[in-house]
């Protein structure tokens, strides 16, 4: 009797993890952005494949809008502890969990896009994709990247060199890099806003402005409330789909295996859409009378320069492998 106990409590465990119907699993997954948005697309795309290439045996909900998590960080919680499956999240506030991410957004570590795919697809990439599996109780599966572009500033002043930004709150992701990088420009750093309400806090002056790509800046509307954006472009942070560790366990081997490939078979997808979001928003942005503030050499210069520290400080450990991406850099 005892034994039928246990056993049942650990059936009904192994359900509560996912929502079975019929003989259907249903998993969530999670997406700050609003349907629409290239990464939400690709969302769908990926949920399309799964439910597809699993013959119906596994079907994936995509909850867009930030409407699960308003904020990463929570989703990714959500995924260690097996509560949430999927997340698409930008590899930023990953680093909290998977420091080695850190390395592959350092501040204008890569010529351009070709030259961060060229990485990211490469060697280095995908080791550092398998490393958010790897490391020590990250509870998190890297199933592939996504286009997120550069960011760059938006503040409600002009700022047309580092001295400008003394003072300025800006709000960035959740990862202590980041908070860092406001310091060293002389900025005050104020994390804990999601991205859905960045706009609300420049309007009521919580916060000066932020850092994001043009299709952000945009879509979240955050440049009817920050009218400068300062092009200094000084990352490129890339978007990750992720699983969680748990979830995929409790899964079928071969279905796993099947999420696995068909994520990554979305990502020439998404890079697609990418491409066509980046320019219509900043089409966009610019049309409404958006003050783009092109820095002059010097000026991009002195925000590299400040930013330099960050290097030391948080890519110490995988400097040879950042002096690498460096080096492929000069074929771009
Ligand atoms: C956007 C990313 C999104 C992040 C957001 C942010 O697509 O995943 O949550 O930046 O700054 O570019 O929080």
């Amino acid at each position: 009797m005892k034994k039928m106990l246990v056993v049942l409590m650990a059936l009904l465990m192994t359900f509560s993890l996912v929502t079975s119907v019929s003989a259907q699993t249903v998993l969530k997954m999670s997406e700050v952005h609003a349907e629409g948005y290239p990464t939400t697309l690709a969302d769908h795309e990926f949920a399309r494949l799964v439910e597809e290439k699993t013959e119906g045996r596994i079907k994936v909900e995509v909850y867009s809008g930030g409407t699960l998590y308003g904020e990463e960080t929570g989703a990714i919680e959500a995924l260690q502890l097996g509560d949430l499956a999927f997340a698409r999240v930008s590899a930023s506030p990953v680093s909290n969990f998977v420091p080695a991410l850190n390395a592959i957004q350092m501040p204008y570590l890569y010529k351009s896009g070709e030259h961060m795919w060229a990485i990211l697809n490469g060697e280095i990439g995908q080791g550092f994709l398998a490393e958010i599996e790897k490391s020590p109780d990250s509870g998190l599966v890297g199933l592939c990247y996504y286009d997120a572009g550069s960011r760059s500033f938006y503040v409600t002043r002009e700022v047309k060199t580092v001295g400008d930004m003394a003072g300025l709150k800006i709000r960035v992701q959740n990862n202590t890099m980041m908070v860092r990088m406001v310091e060293l420009l002389g900025g005050a750093p104020i994390t804990g806003i999601g991205p859905n309400d960045v706009q609300q806090a420049i309007s009521t002056g919580t916060i000066d402005g932020a850092e994001n790509n043009w299709p952000t800046y945009q879509n979240m509307g955050d440049y009817e409330a920050a009218n400068y954006y300062i092009l200094d472009q000084h990352t490129r942070v890339p978007e990750v789909l992720l699983a969680s560790a748990e979830v995929m366990k409790s899964l079928d081997p071969a279905d796993a295996e099947i999420i696995r490939q068909v994520a990554k078979d979305t990502q020439e997808y998404e890079i697609a859409e990418w491409a066509k979001k980046e320019a219509a928003a900043e089409a966009i942005v610019r049309e409404a009378g958006t003050v783009v503030i092109e820095l002059t050499p010097e000026a991009r210069a002195e925000f590299e320069e400040k930013m330099a520290p960050l290097y030391e400080e948080f890519g110490s450990e995988w400097m040879d492998i950042i002096n690498q991406i460096k080096e492929i850099g000069k074929d771009f």
